[in-house]
């Protein structure tokens, strides 16, 4: 029952609309982001577009793209020009009725309504009578032929907005006969003369099959390149840039690194913690590097550059014994904790034992160990999925189970005395693992074969060995929190005490201006022990209690809170440089269709370049693709770009990374981004690892 306040409130608010707009949905920023106009590339300031093929780039073909997509295969770079005025025919061509359909596949990627918005604005244009089809929840959508015709309302509610909800997407894998033709019926059913398609690798590679399938029905099909890990980007065989990062990436990095920074603000004023901050990215470290760049985290670590180690001892030492030690190259876990903890002891040491350390998602595919886990367990599910009518996952639901499984096939192998992919000491050293991540690496692959790192607590793994290693640091004495000098001086002298006599006592290094505990005192009573020794108290005195102040002071407790930075980004409103690309790329996707082009990807080259200089090209998808493994079978997909440890913007990285780390005494070199923005001044205005390299070419 309603009490009678409850009624008046309700009276109040029907009554007074000043207060239901303050308590609608409809914010200013929403407003704002409905009404922007972002601004066009400058073939889209003409009246029409044409395309003009190029020999200029050149790819370098696989052999299995050419035989699996003959007749996208031979497509070329085409290059977006503007043209005032148009003859007949082109206007007859450009401007006619279309059918055009489109669905966004994959994770959501802040600047994909821009994309619809770009890609509608444009086919109205040119034919007020032209319908755009969304197809709902990514390509099933597309499979089951459900889709929305969009209104100018449906896409005005959307303009410049975050996620993916006009929509909504997926991740189904356009991958058996039976899906191709229902894909076929769904178009040939709307009459659809093109689809764009809005995805990262796997979708981008689903779009060159479907234009190869439909290339005789005369279907058009598209490809847009979206994923905020940042790992579609395109060279041609010669290393010339003609796509540098796919939309989605600059908002994404820069949501997470200002919630990164704030952190760095929070664990410098409250000095007690350790923020560890997992950044998405399924495999490459894009964002991780990008976040670093923007806000100067203590410690971050590149999955790309693990890969690359070298452990030189390991080397050196085998190579006086007149041999090879293969596992000296590559990083292995246990080694990184190491990495990690001599970076956590050298702030200690000047006395900050709090910091903030960015580890991107899929660092694990660059350590080698796990790499192999990850190979071999892909490719004993793929197995049993192919050898059963059933699959691994619903046939062993909990984690025991799968456990059993493998120790049954590890039996067979040693009873047999057969050669396996799995064995007794892959067995052993997978029950070495704690039950959270083996369960994570037995998760299950996506519908596209990746393994989801996402499900996989990479940090808590990370960090469970850090916290391993620090305890024997600090049993061993290594690991002591630096006491400043004024402050040891000060503490005594309250006490009555001489700093110059009991400082040599206590410290390793008395006269620095952090000292740091001998490392034989390790407990109050190797701290007696020191200080009869040195006869600064005889046998049965009490410790003096600023002695025992100091000592408690310079004892670390490693307290860590741990984040996961992906979801959140992702969900973003886009910045003003994803609006901007967004609505470019979906104006680039019509100027395509509208000039004939099927299986391109629409980008925009020069994107790394002052926005005058931005060229919308068309990119032949087939030339891209690569084998790769997916699901313990070798298939045919669009090559992904990790991090290239060569680049200027990552070597710059490396050179500040002691700078960064901020093992010196005084304050951290931290640094603010501030939110994301679209159409303000201040924001950074496009991603800092463009920047940087763009940068360094110059010189
Ligand atoms: P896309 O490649 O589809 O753009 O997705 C990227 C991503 O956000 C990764 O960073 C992350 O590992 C993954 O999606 C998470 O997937 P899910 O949404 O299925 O949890």
């Amino acid at each position: 029952m309603q009490s009678k306040e409850n009624i008046n409130i309700t009276q109040l608010i029907q009554k007074n609309s000043a207060i239901q707009q303050v308590v609608s949905n409809i914010s200013n920023e929403l407003v704002a982001r409905r009404e922007h106009k972002p601004a066009l590339c400058k073939v889209f300031l003409n009246e029409f577009t044409k395309t003009v093929e190029t020999d200029d780039y050149k790819f370098d073909i696989h052999v299995e793209a050419k035989k699996r997509l003959p007749d996208i295969i031979v497509n070329k770079v085409r290059v977006l020009e503007g043209l005032s005025s148009a003859d007949d025919s082109l206007i007859k061509k450009y401007c006619k009725k279309r059918n055009i359909g489109i669905v966004f596949s994959g994770g959501p990627a802040p600047g994909g309504h821009n994309v619809i918005a770009g890609l509608y604005d444009a086919a109205k244009k040119a034919n007020p009578e032209s319908s755009v089809y969304g197809f709902l929840l990514g390509p099933d959508g597309i499979i089951e032929n459900e889709c929305v015709e969009l209104t100018d309302d449906i896409v005005n509610a959307y303009r410049n907005l975050g996620g993916f909800g006009m929509i909504k997407t997926g991740r189904t894998k356009i991958d058996s006969k039976e899906k191709m033709s229902l894909s076929k019926e769904t178009c040939r059913k709307l009459e659809l003369d093109a689809l764009i398609i809005v995805g990262g690798d796997d979708s981008n590679t689903n779009a060159a099959f479907l234009a190869q399938e439909m290339y005789k029905d005369g279907v058009q099909i598209i490809g847009v390149p979206k994923t905020i890990d940042g790992d579609i980007q395109v060279r041609d065989a010669k290393g010339t840039v003609l796509c540098a990062i796919s939309f989605g990436f600059h908002t994404a990095a820069l949501s997470f690194a200002n919630s990164i920074s704030n952190l760095c603000t929070d664990s410098s004023s409250d000095v007690k913690y350790w923020h560890i901050c997992k950044v998405m990215g399924r495999v490459a470290s894009h964002l991780a590097l990008e976040v670093a760049l923007q806000t100067h985290p203590n410690i971050t670590l590149i999955g790309e550059d693990l890969a690359n180690y070298v452990d030189i001892r390991r080397l050196e030492k085998a190579k006086q014994e007149g041999t090879t030690d293969y596992t000296a190259f590559g990083m292995t876990l246990r080694h990184l904790s190491r990495v990690i903890c001599d970076g956590i002891v050298r702030r200690g040491a000047v006395g900050k034992n709090f910091g903030v350390i960015v580890i991107p998602e899929g660092v694990l595919e660059f350590i080698n160990e796990i790499q192999v886990f990850i190979i071999k367990l892909n490719t004993i599910i793929a197995k049993y999925n192919s050898t059963h009518d059933t699959d691994f996952h619903s046939d062993f639901p909990v984690l025991e189970d799968k456990l059993e499984y493998l120790r049954r096939l590890a039996k067979t192998a040693r009873e047999e005395g057969t050669f396996t992919i799995w064995n007794t000491r892959d067995d052993d050293l997978f029950n070495d693992v704690p039950a959270f991540f083996q369960e994570g690496l037995l998760t299950e692959r996506d519908s596209h074969g990746n393994f989801q790192f996402s499900q996989v607590e990479t940090d808590k793994v990370l960090m469970g060995l850090v916290k391993d290693y620090l305890k024997i640091l600090k049993e061993k004495g290594r690991y002591k929190i630096g006491i400043s000098r004024d402050s040891f001086n000060k503490t005594l002298e309250k006490g009555n005490l001489d700093p110059l006599l009991i400082g040599p006592v206590l410290f390793n290094n008395f006269g620095e201006d952090f000292l740091i505990v001998k490392d034989s005192i390790t407990s109050i009573k190797t701290l007696n022990q020191a200080l009869i020794r040195d006869e600064i108290i005889r046998e049965g005195d009490k410790i003096p209690g600023p002695v025992e102040k100091i000592y408690k002071k310079s004892i670390p407790s490693f307290k860590t809170q741990l984040h996961f930075y992906g979801y959140d980004g992702r969900g973003n409103d886009p910045s003003g440089f994803d609006c901007v690309y967004g609505y470019n790329l979906g104006l680039t996707a019509f100027s395509l269709i509208a000039n004939g082009a099927t299986g391109q990807m629409a980008a925009i080259k020069n994107l790394e370049k002052a926005f005058e200089k931005w060229e919308p090209i068309g990119i032949p998808i087939a030339p891209l693709m690569r084998i790769e493994e997916r699901k313990g079978k070798m298939e045919l997909v669009l090559e992904k770009t990790i991090v290239d440890v060569n680049a200027p913007c990552f070597n710059i990285v490396k050179e500040l990374r002691e700078k960064w780390l901020g093992a010196y005494p005084g304050d951290d070199d931290y640094r603010k981004p501030g939110p994301v923005r679209f159409i303000e001044k201040c924001e950074e205005n496009r991603p800092l690892t463009f920047v940087l390299n763009e940068l360094a070419k110059e010189e």
